[in-house]
């Protein structure tokens, strides 16, 4: 326990741009929203950035976007301008809320003012849900810092000094350009949505404060009667005193004594119901130190790999699952709101799924949740994504601050159950360390789940085999496989062998087929719904042969979503066809065809 507080503290410090700590659980603290209309500079020059000889500007220089864009006096000369007409939504991402964006990839100044009211002696923090991808973020002429990194939270703590009582001038230069030494890298198969994609706000915190914890049920208990639960807290700064930790509907209370600025915690609690995804019971649980409290809706379950089993509260689960990308298809935007959770996670409880894969990045906090309340287990990712700069010590650094932000953030959520370190990485001796490294982190970081990442398959001798040495140092093994898709025809699968290394559980965290809405032809017709149909009966009657360790499957995709690799003029135009649901919001056929799948595995109890 005390090797994980030490290590995600030392991550934190070392690897990012933003000042620490992460502050968490930021829906049940203190917070005054920064959310609404800002305006903005579309600067691809980086003109507000760079001086004309490409230096950065330095702090006072007027010039600088973030510094006031009122002039003076009338002989005063201002080249950047803030106004009204120049507004965007914040959260929201910018391609979609004006045309001129739609291809935009490069920075954006936002600004906002903001008045501040008196809250006393206490500690204030600027949070962002998530920016994509760099944020430089200044307030009222002074850089706070900047974060990397498009889908996770970060925040800078504000000196009081620098808050003023009216008018604070924010500014957060955006950027979304992709570079190869970046993570994601140059190369994907969704849309590089840019923007101040999730909330703002300004966390009013006292002196002393609780950072994280973790509360959970300890895997001892998953069977036995007697239910313990295990955990810890970890403050900003050393104490000597006790927290009180108190479950109110199991009439529990306990103290918890620290001396320094962490403590672990065990206890044996009375009569507890385990979370799971056809009881989702989410328990109040409330943290009280001497100058702060804090409460969450906490479910307790045990999630863990025994030999080719994936066990949830001890007892073999099958996942049926279904691929999810962060976006709201009708008109393509990023989701960020609980509505668009509420409504992402409905459509796949529709299918009968149990299980989400958030692809290929973490998702916005709603998501998890919305999942920790509907009963859905949730796959999370960082977006280390196809051809990564493996041998690059910088990137791994990267890679592993996502990791890190990510498991800061959603650590408590019971609906979360498995951590992927990423998707389809080629397989080089450079790419296994790298992912293996992320692999160990992910373990350091959190014992308590299981760690994946989506494999690919090989062909040998017609035998479709899974050997990638990455499946030596994950808990389950994932592979992402499109038979009657990129090869062959879904026919194929009746004859497919499949031969995989490693005894552990199997899982397809990919396979699917495109389809145009309402195109229709004969199954062999590639394009219409009816080829996507036939692919999926396919590839569920080859599931269905599958040995014992074959444990769930997250089909590609729930919704079409935008690609702009997908430039077929008549089938994608712009977009992956791989949903079930059309960007309507429509079923295509294939959908009866994975729920029939899902509900025959329910009625067997998995
Ligand atoms: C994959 C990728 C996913 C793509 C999908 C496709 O294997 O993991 O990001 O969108 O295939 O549609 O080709």
């Amino acid at each position: 326990m005390k090797k994980a507080i030490l290590l995600s503290s030392l991550l934190l410090h070392a690897f990012c741009y933003a000042q620490t700590p992460l502050v968490t659980n930021i829906a049940n603290r203190s917070t005054i929203s920064l959310n609404g209309k800002w305006q903005y500079i579309v600067d691809p020059y980086e003109t507000g950035f760079y001086d004309y000889r490409w230096k950065e500007r330095n702090e006072k220089d007027r010039e600088a976007y973030w510094n006031s864009d009122v002039p003076e006096n009338k002989t005063d000369r201002k080249e950047h301008g803030y106004t009204v007409k120049n507004s965007l939504t914040v959260p929201g991402d910018w391609n979609s809320q004006d045309a001129k964006f739609l291809y935009y990839e490069g920075s954006v100044w936002y600004k906002r003012s903001f008045d501040f009211p008196d809250v006393g002696d206490k500690k204030v923090f600027l949070y962002f849900g998530a920016v994509n991808y760099k944020a430089d973020v200044y307030l009222n002429g002074k850089k706070l810092g900047a974060h990397k990194g498009g889908f996770t939270p970060f925040n800078f703590e504000i000196a009081r000094s620098l808050l003023k009582e009216k008018g604070n001038f924010l500014v957060v230069k955006v950027d979304n350009k992709r570079f190869a030494d970046e993570i994601p890298t140059l190369n994907t198969d969704w849309w590089n949505y840019g923007g101040i994609t999730r909330d703002v706000q300004l966390v009013i915190m006292p002196q002393n404060f609780m950072t994280d914890y973790s509360i959970r049920l300890a895997k001892s208990s998953s069977s036995s009667k007697e239910k313990k639960i295990e955990g810890w807290i970890k403050l900003n700064t050393a104490v000597n005193e006790n927290i009180l930790l108190e479950i109110p509907a199991l009439k529990f209370k306990k103290e918890i004594t620290v001396n320094g600025d962490s403590a672990g915690f065990d206890f044996t609690v009375p009569a507890l119901e385990v979370w799971s995804y056809q009881h989702p019971v989410l328990y109040k649980v409330i943290l009280t130190s001497k100058d702060d409290k804090v409460t969450d809706k906490v479910g307790f379950r045990t999630i863990e790999v025994q030999g080719a089993q994936i066990l949830l509260n001890g007892e073999p689960v099958f996942l049926r699952g279904i691929c999810i990308h962060e976006e709201i298809p009708n008109p393509g935007r990023r989701a960020y709101s609980r509505a668009d959770a509420l409504k992402l996670l409905l459509q796949a409880k529709e299918l009968n799924a149990n299980m989400v894969r958030l692809a290929h990045y973490p998702h916005n906090e709603n998501m998890v949740r919305v999942a920790d309340s509907l009963g859905i287990m949730v796959w999370s990712e960082i977006p280390v994504y196809w051809t990564i700069d493996f041998a690059n010590s910088e990137v791994l650094q990267k890679a592993k601050q996502q990791l890190n932000e990510m498991i800061a953030r959603d650590h408590n959520r019971a609906s979360v159950i498995i951590w992927s370190v990423g998707n389809e990485t080629p397989v080089t001796e450079a790419r296994t360390k790298f992912m293996s490294t992320l692999v160990k982190t992910a373990k350091q970081l959190d014992g308590s789940r299981i760690i994946s990442a989506a494999l690919e398959t090989h062909t040998e001798n017609g035998v479709i085999t899974v050997d990638d040495p990455l499946g030596e140092f994950t808990d389950i093994v994932s592979v992402n496989e499109y038979l009657g898709w990129y090869g062959g025809l879904p026919s194929n699968c009746r004859t497919a062998q499949w031969k995989v290394k490693y005894d552990k559980p199997l899982f397809f965290s990919e396979t699917g087929a495109e389809a145009l809405e309402g195109f229709h032809g004969d199954s062999l017709t590639r394009w219409s719904e009816e080829y996507q149909q036939w692919f999926y009966r396919e590839q569920v009657a080859m599931m269905k042969r599958m040995p014992a360790n074959f444990s769930g499957l997250s089909p590609w995709i729930l919704n079409d979503f935008r690609s702009p690799r997908r430039n077929n003029p008549v089938y994608q135009e712009g977009w992956n066809k791989k949903g079930l649901f059309d960007r309507n919001g429509k079923k295509k056929k294939a959908f009866y065809i994975l729920k029939a799948y899902y509900d025959e595995m329910q009625k067997k109890k998995l």
